[in-house]
């Protein structure tokens, strides 16, 4: 099988601790297929056997990652450490990057929110349907609006090649996740981009330190030392996808500080754009900070359904649309 540093990133030029954690990582368990999958999803839409997209201009490819990465604790995994993302943001960003025409790449936390579902009832899945004889079932109408729409949304955009989506659990699985991905779209150019909402653990512990089996509670308690995850931002800037257009975000509980971070993680890692966020209030408003300055989008209040990612990826795409026609006036100099 083909290791991930035989995938194109020059393992001498990479921070030691980004080589530690690939080289120390339990490989992927389906990387095979995800690459199948990926190298497809890019081909249909970015060559002109892509039918929906036209002749003349191929779709631009976002991966937008989502929702939060588990640190397991032992490698027979009973515990693990967690975070408090929902995946909303990823989820509702793809709904609007799909209807902006771009293809997605939804590399999400298995069982987080999905794109097109917020509408569907928070009831329990049996709550949605009712036996109508013997051997049919239907859905309760009460909710058949809503799963219609949900449906009619997904179908559409998974049918027009629009939407792949691919599962991570661990930080583990992400990374390598995001690298294969990543390393995939290096050949998109300018067209590629990365809306990297997902939470990623900063600390985790390493494989071969890992206990095998379940700890025990009877060795009293606990004491753990977490290695830092390595920054894989700057990775995909210099030597993953060095040409795609990369936005991450910043999260923050103390807004006093929050922009000033977000400044530094735009300058340390090179990013085109770090989206500011605060716990409480990152459903309402964001801020865009960019090197030439910061913009604060707002949930539309006077609408009950609204969502603060519909001015968030509109102006996204804006800054694309720059980014590319920039790039590609500098190549043809
Ligand atoms: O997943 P969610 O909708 O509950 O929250 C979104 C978010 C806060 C995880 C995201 O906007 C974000 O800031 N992600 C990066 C977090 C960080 O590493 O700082």
């Amino acid at each position: 099988m083909e290791s991930m540093n035989d995938m194109g990133a020059s393992s001498d030029m990479l921070d030691p601790g980004i080589e530690t954690f690939f080289d120390s990582a339990p490989p992927l368990k389906d990387y095979v297929s995800i690459k199948r999958k990926v190298e497809e999803f890019i081909e249909l839409n970015s060559s002109s056997s892509n039918k929906n997209a036209g002749n003349k201009t191929f779709r631009r490819i976002v991966c937008v990652t989502s929702g939060g990465t588990t640190v397991p604790l032992e490698q027979r995994c009973v515990r693990y450490i967690d975070n408090f993302s929902s995946g909303h943001r990823g989820a509702a960003s793809t709904e609007y990057f799909v209807k902006a025409g771009y293809a997605v790449i939804f590399l999400h936390r298995r069982g987080s929110c999905q794109p097109y579902c917020s509408t569907l009832p928070q009831d329990p899945l049996l709550e949605c349907f009712e036996l109508t004889g013997e051997s049919s079932v239907q859905v309760h109408q009460s909710h058949a609006e809503a799963i219609k729409k949900a449906l009619k949304g997904h179908n559409s955009a998974v049918e027009q090649g629009q939407l792949l989506k691919l599962p991570f659990t661990t930080t583990f699985d992400y990374l390598q996740m995001l690298q294969l991905i990543a390393l995939s779209m290096k050949s998109l150019g300018p067209l590629g981009s990365f809306c990297l909402a997902a939470a990623v653990s900063d600390f985790y512990v390493p494989w071969e330190s890992m206990a095998e089996h379940k700890i025990q509670s009877t060795s009293g308690p606990l004491d753990l030392r977490l290695a830092q995850v390595p920054k894989m931002l700057k990775v995909i800037r210099d030597e993953w996808a060095p040409m795609a257009f990369c936005i991450s975000f910043k999260l923050e509980t103390d807004t006093s500080i929050l922009l000033e971070k977000a400044n530094m993680a735009l300058r340390k890692y090179d990013m085109h754009a770090v989206v500011a966020n605060e716990l409480l209030t990152r459903k309402e408003q964001v801020t865009i900070v960019t090197r030439e300055g910061s913009t604060t989008v707002r949930r539309d209040e006077t609408e009950s359904d609204s969502e603060v990612e519909k001015p968030l990826v509109e102006l996204l795409v804006d800054m694309h649309s720059d980014y590319i026609e920039e790039s590609t006036r500098i190549a043809c100099e």
